[in-house]
């Protein structure tokens, strides 16, 4: 099954390859474990990759490398005999090759070939315990480089292919020498299973002497790193004739219709100055552009929505051969990989590849890899489309914040189908029915996607169905049931729901907890009102009734006062409290009763220094006082002071920032 898979899909993808190499072919799509351990890819491969039907997996450089916590560091080779990497050991690296191809899934490795190790601020010691110097490595020396000098001009191709990157040693690769050198070690890792290359910074050798290269290491399945940029000497196309090139022009084209209208996206593919489409390996970002280096423009995981549909057009649109990114949280873009697992049990680690539509368009793309064709497209002539795969696959994406609902012609056979795209597996929601004449409707919420194949067809749910949801259960813990499990409620689709009593104060918090156990938690890191796994406390000083909703789908959650009007009444801020001698500095919640209009009853016994701030969320990070004594708060502006007696109704209008004392 495995091999038919192969050589359909080499033979759709047009390329001239016979069937009996199976790691001589494209594949349908591949995911890049940047920064993976070898045993962590192994594992991976096991329980995620193979079974979402992964083709393939791009792991960092296997060779050895210069010293340092940075992620480029492996793009600093000192060593191809010594595989001895930040992910593991060569040991590790032939057991994960075991395991993945056990599973299904082949291995990509990264090549440096080009540039060596220049980096000395961690030493001189490399990951497998070589000692090196610039120019000068256990197998190689000053000979098999070029002369020193650094690119510094990519108009001139000379310069591009012969003078250092970055100033980083320029391996001779017209010397026969060191062309054996690097075939040896392709030949190495492919004796060890290796099915196919990503050849780094190819643009910065001349094709005749990569060629050599490839041709002495008996030509491996491979793709090339040539990044293109108008008016620069050293073009994708010179390359093209060795092997597929990564398009980077893809990526930009996709973010920048997504950011506009992507109705334009029907024609995307030559007509747009792309590489043909056997040619080329497409990403929505890559772990240069997601961080800046080598240019940006994408849409990055930081996207979140976005480039999730984004992800989704990739794998459902018949150009190119796909790589999904897979990579880690960062801020600094030098920052390498998080301390602790590299795994999604880490949630440092982003983990696109399981984001459950992305895992379930792998199988879509597998699925319509034979109807490579755009068919039935429709689109509302702005960021809503769809279009289908042959009578394979139909797709639709909803680049709009409203809801799109239309009955469209899907080109399919009739029959019910997973709407693979409504919950974590492929047929946990939903199911869409096309009818004998091919039509189907899709209601779609804004900024999401459904997508229905032949693959994954239900046993014909349309009434009475189960509610789609991705969390099998779901707990509320928190200071108010001293953190036992409460369990939640799955009143619609994706949406969780329970009532719990809240008793004010300032620490009172709480998490969600999917099985009870802490295993899978969320808080809110951000307070932005969407939960992330193992994020922070959710600090809220309300007290009486609230309602929790949490929706598993999106992650946004809301805790709303029961019987509190908050539809009715627009507000600016989220929450406001009382907090002042009156209640010894406590939280009183106040409540809605108008627009921007908020109201509490204090009584007040007009101790001397009687006084009071207001606080949004309880916590004093977000705090309002009166600096001048005009009525009109400031943040973190000063007490407010006053010597009234009584019961007062105590205002904030929090648009114009009044506010008013009223006796009762
Ligand atoms: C690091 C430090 C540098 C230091 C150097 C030498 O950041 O400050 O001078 O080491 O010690 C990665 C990182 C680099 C890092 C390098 C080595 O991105 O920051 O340098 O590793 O550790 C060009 C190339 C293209 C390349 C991009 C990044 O053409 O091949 O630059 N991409 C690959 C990898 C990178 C890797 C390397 C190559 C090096 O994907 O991860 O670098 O092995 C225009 C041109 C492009 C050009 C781009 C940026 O768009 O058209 O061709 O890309 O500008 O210069
Ligand atoms: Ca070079």
């Amino acid at each position: 099954m495995k091999l038919t898979k192969r050589c359909l899909t080499a033979a759709s993808l047009g390329l001239a390859l016979g069937c009996a190499s199976l790691s001589a072919s494209a594949g349908t799509a591949f995911v890049h474990l940047f920064e993976w351990k070898w045993n962590d890819i192994a594992t991976e491969c096991e329980v995620n990759l193979g079974p979402k039907g992964f083709d393939a997996v791009q792991i960092s450089p296997p060779h050895e490398h210069t010293a340092g916590p940075y992620w480029w560091t492996r793009y600093q080779p000192v060593s191809f005999t010594n595989l001895t990497s930040r992910s593991g050991t060569e040991a590790e690296l032939q057991s994960m090759i075991n395991r993945c191809h056990a599973a299904g899934v082949k291995i990509y490795a990264d090549v440096v070939m080009n540039n060596w190790a220049s980096y000395q601020d961690h030493g001189n010691i490399a990951s497998g315990g070589d000692s090196w110097s610039p120019r000068n490595y256990p197998d190689l020396s000053s000979q098999d480089f070029h002369n020193d000098c650094t690119i510094s001009n990519y108009g001139d191709a000379n310069n591009v292919w012969d003078c250092g990157l970055y100033g980083m040693p320029d391996l001779h690769t017209g010397r026969s020498n060191s062309q054996d050198y690097v075939a040896n070690y392709l030949k190495k890792l492919t004796a060890m299973g290796v099915d196919g290359f990503r050849i780094d910074a190819a643009k910065h050798i001349r094709p005749s002497e990569l060629d050599t290269v490839m041709a002495k290491a008996n030509r491996p399945w491979s793709f090339l790193e040539v990044i293109g940029a108008s008016g620069e000497a050293v073009q994708p196309t010179q390359y093209t004739y060795i092997a597929p090139v990564t398009e980077f022009g893809y990526g930009t084209a996709v973010a920048g219709n997504f950011n506009g209208q992507i109705k334009n996206l029907k024609t995307l593919g030559t007509s747009w100055g792309l590489l043909p489409s056997d040619k080329a390996i497409v990403f929505i970002d890559n772990h240069d552009r997601e961080r800046g280096h080598g240019g940006g423009g994408n849409l990055t995981y930081k996207e979140g929505v976005k480039y999730n549909l984004a992800n989704i057009y990739m794998l459902a649109f018949p150009y190119g051969y796909p790589k999904v990114m897979s990579g880690y949280k960062f801020t600094d873009t030098d920052a390498g990989p998080p301390a602790g697992n590299t795994n999604c049990d880490n949630a440092q680690w982003v983990c696109q590849h399981r984001w459950a539509n992305i895992a379930n368009m792998v199988g879509f793309r597998n699925f319509t890899v034979g109807a490579w064709s755009v068919n039935n497209w429709w689109d509302n002539g702005n960021n809503q489309i769809a279009f289908g795969r042959g009578d394979k696959g139909f797709v639709v994406i909803n680049n709009e914040s409203g809801a799109l609902q239309q009955t469209l012609q899907t080109g399919l056979p009739a029959g019910d189908y997973c709407n693979i795209l409504a919950g974590a597996a492929e047929c946990s929601g939903p199911m869409i029915t096309v009818a004998a004449n091919g039509m189907a409707t899709f209601n779609v919420a804004g900024n999401a996607a459904a997508a229905i194949h032949g693959g994954a067809k239900g046993t014909g749910c349309t009434t009475n169905c189960p509610l789609a949801k991705v969390f099998p259960q779901l707990n509320v813990r928190g200071t108010f049931n001293g953190w036992s499990n409460k369990a939640m409620t799955l009143v619609a689709n994706n949406t969780w729901e329970t009532t719990i009593t809240l008793t004010g104060g300032s620490s009172q918090r709480l998490k969600l907890d999917v099985y009870g156990d802490w295993s899978q938690n969320y808080g809110d890191t951000n307070s932005d009102g969407i939960l992330e796994r193992t994020g922070a406390d959710i600090y809220n000083a309300g007290s009486g009734d609230y309602k929790l909703t949490v929706n598993d789908q999106t992650l946004a959650y809301s805790l709303v006062k029961v019987g509190q009007c908050t539809t009715c009444y627009t507000s600016v801020l989220p929450t406001l409290s009382f907090r002042g001698t009156a209640n010894g500095w406590s939280t009183s919640a106040m409540s809605l009763v108008a627009n921007n209009t908020w109201e509490v009853t204090v009584s007040f016994d007009g101790q001397s220094n009687q006084r009071f701030k207001f606080d949004v969320k309880g916590d004093w990070s977000q705090n309002y006082g009166d600096n001048n004594a005009d009525f009109v708060l400031e943040q973190t502006g000063a007490d407010i002071f006053t010597n009234v007696i009584g019961s007062y109704k105590v205002r904030v209008n929090d648009q114009s920032m009044t506010y008013s004392l009223t006796a009762q």
